[in-house]
């Protein structure tokens, strides 16, 4: 029978698959070193070779050489899973991978690793908490400069550090209340109400803070989705169309049903913008047509920013403005006048005018839609900024229940439900961090990674 759980050994490749000069294989488990052992030949045995070495040998079935390899070996804990691991770099050919890979496998226990499951093994054995670990996915798929150090900030653990301070504050005081609570009988207070207050409200508004920062965090770690409205024919398709061919900075692009593409995807500076073309919002009894609406108020509904489309010939309708402002209440909408080109001298209320023809203000406008984000930022460089959703949903509940905890001490109540809203309190914070953490919860993260990370 083989060993179950984390004493298994793991096998995946860790480089995308495809052609390349190289590509990189890793093992991670207590038969690492020995499993490649079955098919290594080199000067020295890799079960006997020092942490972080590198030694040159062919990997062999039977009499014939699958591949000159180099093998760099990492033993535990000093690795990226806190195990004994190693790093086959061989020629980037998938089908030599693949035998290497089926070579092992079918010659050892060691089985192929499921998603994500280096990075889980790097939390389960305490290398990173969970936020870093969840850094990594991010860091992995950032597609910008600014949410690239966003996830980096995370990695580096920012954030941690920042909810465990929080964490920690709070155990001084339940602490205390639990002392008080242990004292109850003879009454005592160990420490006065007014200073319980005061610490509480701090961490209470470290907590408000970091949530405050969700908002920009999505905007780092997810991009800003900004929906293009407006009349048929004003050029909303156009303007796409103008950026995919022009724009330097086009991360990437949806080509939709028609040679229109429908959704543009660029960096400005760093950050990254999705437009989306929309069809229209008015009523139509046309089946496809009828789907092009109710996609295109999805959209708006979840739009971070709306740029209101019009011409020189019609401006905004007010009707429409209207529909919007009652489709995504909050959402600011940009007025972007186009077709400037025409030479028709007339003035809207309107923050940019473009032309998707000539290019003219584009760029203007592109930086308009920058501005509207960085207004919005408390962006620094190296501040812990919460990005992720499963964060906020934690920081959520503990401001909730500190928040019940000082209603509790306004009106006197047993300390005991004092105790126990701290408490709950702080579970949330740990949950951040990963250290009372449900197990499907950690599923959900890591079944999100690709293999071999
Ligand atoms: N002169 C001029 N024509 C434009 C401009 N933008 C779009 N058009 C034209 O306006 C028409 C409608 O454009 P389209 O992008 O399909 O509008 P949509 O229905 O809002 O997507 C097309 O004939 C475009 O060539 C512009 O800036 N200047
Ligand atoms: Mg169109």
């Amino acid at each position: 029978m083989k060993i179950q759980g984390k004493e298994e050994t793991i096998i995946a490749i860790a480089t995308p698959p495809g052609v390349g000069a190289i590509s990189v294989i890793r093992l991670s488990g207590p038969q690492s070193f020995e499993a490649v052992d079955t098919v290594f030949s080199g000067k020295i045995k890799i079960k006997d070779a020092k942490s972080h070495t590198i030694h040159y040998g062919n990997l062999t079935q039977g009499v014939a050489i699958v591949d000159d390899v180099l093998v760099s070996v990492f033993r535990a804990p000093n690795s990226y899973t806190a195990e004994d691991c190693v790093e086959i770099s061989s020629h980037g050919s998938p089908l030599i991978i693949q035998q290497i890979i089926s070579l092992i496998i079918e010659n050892t226990d060691v089985r192929q690793a499921e998603p994500g499951e280096f990075t889980k093994r790097a939390f389960l054995n305490g290398k990173i908490d969970l936020t870093q670990a969840e850094a990594v996915a991010d860091l992995i798929s950032s597609r910008t400069l600014v949410s690239l150090r966003g996830a980096r900030n995370q990695l580096d653990g920012l954030l941690s550090s920042k909810v465990l301070s929080l964490r920690t504050k709070l155990i001084e005081v339940s602490a205390f209340v639990e002392l008080e609570l242990d004292f109850a009988e003879e009454d005592i207070k160990f420490v006065n109400r007014t200073e319980l207050v005061d610490k509480i409200n701090y961490i209470l508004s470290e907590i408000e803070a970091l949530l405050e920062s969700f908002s920009f965090g999505k905007i780092v770690r997810e991009g800003i989705n900004v929906a293009l409205v407006g009349e048929p024919n004003v050029g909303k398709s156009s303007i796409l169309n103008y950026l995919l061919k022009e724009s330097r900075a086009i991360v990437s692009s949806t080509p939709g049903t028609t040679r229109d593409i429908i959704r543009e995807e660029i960096s400005i500076d760093g950050f990254l913008f999705r437009l989306h073309d929309t069809a229209g919002i008015r009523s139509s009894e046309e089946e496809v047509e009828k789907e092009g609406v109710e996609r295109s108020k999805e959209l708006i509904k979840k739009a971070d920013l709306l740029a209101f489309i019009g011409d020189v010939h019609i401006g905004f309708s007010d009707q429409l403005y209207d529909e919007l402002h009652k489709l995504n209440p909050s959402v600011k909408i940009l007025k972007v006048l186009n077709k400037t080109d025409l030479g028709v001298d007339r003035q809207y209320s309107e923050n940019f005018r473009i032309s998707a023809k000539t290019g003219d203000g584009i760029p203007q406008f592109l930086n308009g839609l920058k501005m509207e984000v960085i207004q919005e930022g408390i962006y620094s460089e190296r501040t812990a900024i919460v990005s992720n959703v499963r964060h906020y949903d934690c920081l959520t509940k503990a401001k909730e229940n500190l928040t019940r905890a000082l209603e509790a001490l306004s009106e006197n109540i047993s300390g005991e439900f004092l105790a126990s809203d701290l408490r709950a309190s702080e579970i949330s914070l740990a949950e951040i961090i990963g250290e009372v953490t449900p197990e499907e919860i950690l599923f959900n993260i890591f079944s999100k990674f690709c293999i071999g990370k």
